[in-house]
């Protein structure tokens, strides 16, 4: 069932309940039918004024509301909060219409006949504009999956995919990281944090990424992007020079030229990493291809990860004293 048949479902329950006995019996149809419309209405405007609540924006990040866009589109959601923002005026209005007629009619059957129409008028209001409703259930839905990422320093961990950045992730924050489902895939988008008594820096996991334009790049990988662009302070970059990820060397030096050409600004850390897998050090074979410091490492084994985070703490330091 619906959203929108729930709330109907819900509000003529509700004023049903009302029973009629309690009242004088002089003015009875009048007090029964009119506490009947008011509870028939305000079950029905407190579930379009707390859906409208679900869906309220303030609080978001450009992130994150760039995030929902991507999702759900923004207009829409504008749309259709206007369209039940009138919903509840025109519900409001022909409430009070409705109640002034029945204080002054004194035939019952008139009452019980204004009450009908009313309660006619609310639910065609609610059954037309019912798709507005349940996209606004379907945003909050969607809302839910938007990863709860803080407003401070940031790291985030970018790649084509199978590198080992989630492993990298696990490795540098220690703890199991605060996994929050990612939109539209089987994946997640990883949360964790660097911590200590004076500082905490965000480490952010993405999807990975193909070498394409970003106006090719599907909803996940543009995800990656949106939190490249918004969240990082520091970007790591992780290359597998094994190739073990499935994707060639060369592949993924065209990555990382794309997102050097779409944040030459953003200081970048590159990860040579699965360095466990080779006797001897020809993992250093595409350092020139770089033009950002390099660290050998491990994720798996945890080798170089210390000298790793030493370096982030270092930044953290140097950016936010
Ligand atoms: N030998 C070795 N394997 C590693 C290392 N780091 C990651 N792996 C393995 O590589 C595979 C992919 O690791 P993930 O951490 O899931 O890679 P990812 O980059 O997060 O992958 P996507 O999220 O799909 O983009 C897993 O089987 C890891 O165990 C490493 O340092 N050495
Ligand atoms: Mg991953």
């Amino acid at each position: 069932m619906s959203i929108a048949d729930i709330i109907i479902e819900k509000a003529i329950r509700r004023a049903k309940s009302i029973t009629i006995k309690k009242y004088p019996k002089r003015i009875r149809a009048k007090v029964y039918t009119i506490n009947k419309i008011n509870t028939f209405c305000s079950v029905i405007k407190d579930s379009l004024r707390n859906l409208l609540d679900k869906v309220n924006l303030d609080g978001f990040s450009t992130f994150q509301k760039e995030l929902l866009d991507l999702l759900v589109s923004l207009k829409r959601i504008d749309e259709s909060v206007q369209v039940v923002n009138k919903i509840l005026s025109k519900i409001e209005n022909a409430e009070e219409k409705y109640i002034t007629m029945i204080k002054q009619e004194s035939d019952k059957n008139k009452i019980k006949e204004y009450r009908r129409q009313l309660y006619g008028f609310v639910i065609a209001q609610i059954k037309r504009k019912k798709r507005y409703i349940e996209f606004l259930e379907h945003v909050y839905n969607e809302m839910k999956k938007i990863p709860k990422v803080k407003d401070e320093f940031t790291v985030v961990i970018s790649g084509a995919p199978n590198v080992g950045k989630s492993t990298l992730l696990r490795a540098l924050t220690g703890s199991e990281p605060e996994i929050a489902p990612y939109p539209f895939t089987t994946k997640s988008i990883l949360l964790g944090y660097i911590r200590d008594l004076k500082y905490e820096i965000q480490v952010v996991d993405t999807p990975g990424l193909l070498d394409r334009e970003i106006e090719e790049k599907n909803v996940v990988e543009k995800q990656a992007i949106l939190a490249l662009r918004h969240l990082a302070n520091i970007i790591i970059f992780v290359f597998d020079p094994s190739e073990t990820c499935g994707y060639g060397c060369e592949y993924q030096l065209n990555v990382y030229k794309s997102i050097k050409k779409h944040f030459p600004d953003k200081k970048t850390i590159v990860v040579v990493n699965k360095i466990d897998l080779f006797n001897d050090d020809s993992y250093k074979k595409y350092d020139e291809k770089f033009q950002d410091e390099i660290f050998y490492c491990s994720a798996l084994k945890g080798i170089g990860v210390e000298n790793l985070k030493e370096r982030i703490v270092k930044e953290y330091m140097q950016k936010t004293s």
